[in-house]
C-alpha cells in the first residue's frame, strides 16, 4: 500500500518510523512518504495560509500549494499509485468536520492501494481544493470524534497505525487481530499474567481450570459486561444475530 502524506510540521510523522508500522516500511508491505507542505510554495516566504473571505477568527490555508502537493501523489510509477492501476487515490482529509472514523472505517481502507493525507492546520483548507481533488481522488473528510485537535498531524498518526495494522503482513500473528475490541463489536476482556497472586489480588479462578468452555463463556460475560457499563451505546448497535443464548442471559 502507498500512503502520501502531506504536512507543515512533517516532524510530527516521524513516528511513522517506530514500531510495527516503520518495520513494515522497512520491510516494503507500506510505502510511506511524507512530505512538507512548504516545498509547494513558490514565494521567499513559503507562504501556506491567508485570511478568510468574509472574515472571522484565524487563517485559511491556501489552495495552490495543496493542488500543486496533491498532483504529486497522482504521479510516480504505475505500479505505486492507484491511478495508473484504474483505482482512484483515496484523500483522506483530517477534520473535526469530518464522518467519524471507526474500526469499519480502518478495514474498508486497509484494502486501497493508495491512500494520501492532507493535514490541515489553522481554520482548515480552502474549501475549493477538495472540490478540485474530487476530479483526481476519492475524497474523505474523516474526524476521531468530537473534540479539536490543532491540526490533522495526530490524526494521521492514529489513522495511519489503525489501517496499516490491518494490512496483511504488517501485524506478524494475523490471530491477534481477531480478538480484540471492536471486532466484534464489542469492548476486549480483561487480560492477566504471572504471577497469579499479586498485592494479595489474585486472578478469576476459571482462568486456571483449564476448562476451554468455560473460559470462553467467562471472557465473553465480562466482554458484554464490560460493553454494558462503559459503552451502552456499542450495545444498542449489536447485531441481535451474534448473540448467543448465554449472551442475552447476561
Ligand atoms: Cl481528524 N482533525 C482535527 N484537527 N481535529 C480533530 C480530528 C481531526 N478528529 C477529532 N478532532
Amino acid at each position: 500500500m502507498r500512503i502520501d502524506v502531506f504536512s507543515i510540521f512533517p516532524e510530527y510523522l516521524a513516528a511513522l518510523d517506530l514500531s510495527l508500522i516503520g518495520k513494515a516500511r522497512q520491510d516494503g508491505i507500506l510505502d510511506v512518504r511524507v512530505q512538507d507542505l512548504r516545498t509547494f510554495t513558490t514565494d521567499r516566504h513559503r507562504t501556506v495560509d491567508d485570511t478568510p473571505y468574509g472574515g472571522g477568527a484565524g487563517m485559511v490555508m491556501k489552495p495552490e500549494p495543496w493542488a500543486e502537493a496533491l498532483s504529486t501523489a497522482l504521479s510516480g510509477e504505475p505500479a505505486e499509485n492507484a491511478s495508473g492501476r484504474g483505482e482512484r487515490p483515496t484523500l483522506i482529509v483530517p477534520s473535526p468536520a469530518g464522518e467519524v472514523f471507526t474500526q469499519a472505517t480502518a478495514y474498508e481502507l486497509a484494502e486501497k492501494q493508495q491512500l494520501v493525507f492532507a493535514c490541515g492546520r489553522y481554520e482548515g483548507i480552502d474549501e475549493r481544493v477538495l472540490e478540485w481533488a474530487g476530479e483526481h481522488f476519492d475524497v474523505r473528510p474523516m474526524s476521531l470524534g468530537d473534540y479539536v485537535l490543532n491540526g490533522g498531524e495526530v490524526a494521521v498518526l492514529a489513522m495511519v497505525e489503525a489501517i496499516g495494522r490491518l494490512v496483511p503482513g504488517v501485524v506478524g500473528n494475523p490471530e491477534s487481530l481477531v480478538e480484540e475490541s471492536h471486532s466484534d463489536g464489542l469492548l476486549e476482556y480483561p487480560v492477566y499474567t504471572k504471577p497469579s497472586q499479586w498485592r494479595d489480588r489474585p486472578i478469576p479462578d476459571v482462568l486456571l481450570s483449564g476448562n476451554h468452555a468455560k473460559i470462553a463463556r467467562f471472557r465473553r460475560d465480562e466482554q458484554l459486561r464490560r460493553t454494558a457499563e462503559r459503552r451502552p451505546d456499542l450495545i444498542a448497535k449489536l447485531d441481535p444475530a451474534l448473540l448467543d443464548k448465554a449472551d442475552r442471559a447476561a
